[in-house]
């Protein structure tokens, strides 16, 4: 019934689409915009408090904005590979960013592909494989780099190019646009930027706008981690503690010497040297000291009369100066692409997407980075504009995830999905045929520890209501928030008699989900057991 439904439905779109007597179907085209650690909050259709992005705001104007977008392991190439096979971590393989992704899983972009689909991939992939069933791809090798990046490519290896590589990776996707696109041929494109990711470097036109900018702090800034199990206190995300003053808040590794300031990690000024110093060109160089030395002057001046409470406070505007400052770029990018499917006619057989790898801490729980369960790295932006199916400007509540987008793009190519695909299609959300959906829990799984951040292991449920989880590997430990009367999850209620029924009926649910999603105990020990193999763990 259901599938005949979705036929029917798909059957009508693609009539409503295609132009003037023709009746035959003319599946959408499909651009899949994501960007790498883009926190919702840094978004003008989620919130303006941070910064304006006019133009992916205009993807949810004239769209659908998901208030509740969320991943199930937020970390960068497991969120990749989830999104490509439909499939969990545990499932896929692909639980961390340290192995590389299984390419024997079938991903949807083969299946557009076999179905007739011309497919093309630009920007980070981070899988240590190139991806398959694409007619063109152009992807940055790892995380790469914002300045001057090097690409591996389809056709021509490995090419380095001069510039930034935001406006690189939107120049690549123009390109094809105009010169490789096949007329009469739906495509599946993926515009895949790096920004804004760890160390945060912006585009030269942004460095003075955003550098003057101060920015408001979140509530829970100097969180002292009470209220919470060992894993938030022992997460190495802190601002002040944890995160690199060369590589991260860019003060010269001389000046840290002068001040006496020891680095953070290891990689510290070698991620500025690398990233900076000997990355860029020496006019880049050149225009980044101007704006950045008087920075790093003034604060050389202060540093020794600086309280803790102060340096924070510092670092936390420092962050997001260079974090927001990257997006900027993005968002300009996402507009060109905009404006040109309008300029070639396309914008109105074109589904846009718009999403991040995973959502972001901006200095909540003093805290950068993501994966956690809690809500700022599990919650994912999500905007979706497809004309003629979507109602302009409309919000939808509903629990969806990055699992469900291979579905989602099959189906609305009017492709049956693989039936082990384990997430469901959105297409009944973005018609507004609400009797389809009726999902009430997600799950989340993660995987990578012990390694960089230190967040431990853990899976859970998450319902409009609570997020239960479980933590585990060096502990055992359960959390539960009530998602309505603690929305910043300050409190863990699990132990707190009133939460007696609460926490029976979620254990159960969770139980059910493992199940359904075939994940287990015997998983969670075999991906402990990898890591044995390997030598990270004894
Ligand atoms: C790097 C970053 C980390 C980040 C991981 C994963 N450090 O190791 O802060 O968590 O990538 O990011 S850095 O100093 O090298 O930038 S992810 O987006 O690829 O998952
Ligand atoms: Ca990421």
């Amino acid at each position: 019934m259901k599938t005949l439904a979705r036929l029917v439905f798909g059957i009508f779109v693609f009539s409503l689409t295609s132009c003037g007597g023709d009746t035959s179907p003319e599946p959408p085209n499909i651009l899949f915009i994501m960007s790498d650690d883009h926190a919702y909050q840094a978004i003008s259709a989620y919130s303006d408090k941070l910064m304006e992005t006019p133009n992916i705001d205009r993807i949810a104007e004239e769209g659908m904005l998901f208030n509740n977008a969320c991943v199930t392991n937020s970390i960068c190439a497991p969120s990749r590979a989830v999104i490509l096979t439909g499939k969990h971590s545990h499932i896929n393989g692909k639980i961390d960013n340290r192995f590389p992704f299984d390419t024997t899983n079938v991903t949807f972009p083969q299946i557009l592909h076999e179905n007739g689909y011309q497919t093309a991939m630009f920007g980070k992939l981070h899988f240590g494989n190139n991806p398959k069933g694409f007619d063109q791809f152009k992807i940055l090798p790892g995380q790469g780099n914002y300045y001057n990046p090097d690409f591996n490519t389809k056709y021509e290896g490995r090419i380095t190019l001069e510039g930034y590589t935001t406006d690189i990776i939107t120049e690549m996707t123009l390109d094809w646009l105009k010169s490789e696109r096949e007329e009469g041929k739906p495509f599946f494109l993926a515009y895949l930027h790096k920004a804004p990711h760890r160390e945060w470097l912006p585009a030269e036109r942004h460095f003075k706008e955003y550098t003057q900018k101060t920015f408001p702090e979140p509530p829970t800034l100097f969180d002292d981690y009470e209220g919470r199990g060992s894993a938030a206190k022992e997460a190495e995300m802190n601002l002040l503690k944890h995160m690199n003053w060369a590589g991260d808040s860019k003060i010269k590794p001389e000046v840290m010497e002068e001040l006496g300031i020891a680095p953070t990690a290891d990689w510290d000024t070698r991620a500025y040297i690398n990233n900076i110093r000997n990355r860029m060109t020496e006019e880049q160089l050149a225009a980044w000291n101007e704006v950045y030395d008087p920075i790093v002057e003034d604060f050389r001046e202060r540093y020794p009369e600086m309280s803790e409470k102060e340096l924070m406070s510092w670092r936390y505007q420092r962050y997001m100066q260079d974090y927001l400052g990257s997006i900027a770029a993005v968002d300009e990018g996402v507009g060109q692409v905009l404006d040109y499917l309008e300029e070639a006619g396309l914008a109105d057989n074109t589904i846009v997407v718009y999403t991040s790898d995973q959502g972001f801490y901006l200095g909540e729980h003093g805290w950068f980075d993501k994966r956690f369960i809690y809500d700022e790295s599990f919650k994912t932006p999500l905007l979706i504009r497809w004309p003629g199916v979507v109602e302009q400007g409309t919000v939808c509540e509903e629990m969806v995830q990055n699992l469900d987008f291979a579905q989602t793009f099959l189906d609305v190519a009017g492709i049956e999905a693989p039936g082990d695909m384990q997430g469901e299609s959105l297409v009944p959300l973005l018609s507004g045929n609400m009797s389809e959906w009726d999902r009430d829990a997600v799950y989340y799984h993660y995987y990578e520890y012990p390694a960089v951040h230190m967040v431990k292991r853990h899976y859970g449920i998450v319902t409009t209501e609570y997020k239960l989880a479980h933590f585990y590997y060096d502990v055992d430990e359960w959390e539960l928030y009530d998602r309505k009367k603690d929305p910043l999850e300050l409190n863990n209620v699990y132990d707190d008699p009133a939460y007696t029924d609460v926490r029976a009926e979620l254990h159960a649910r969770l139980d059910e989900l493992r199940e359904y999603y075939k994940d287990s105990e015997e998983l969670d020990e075999l991906y402990i057991e990898k890591y044995r193999e390997q030598g990270i763990i004894e």
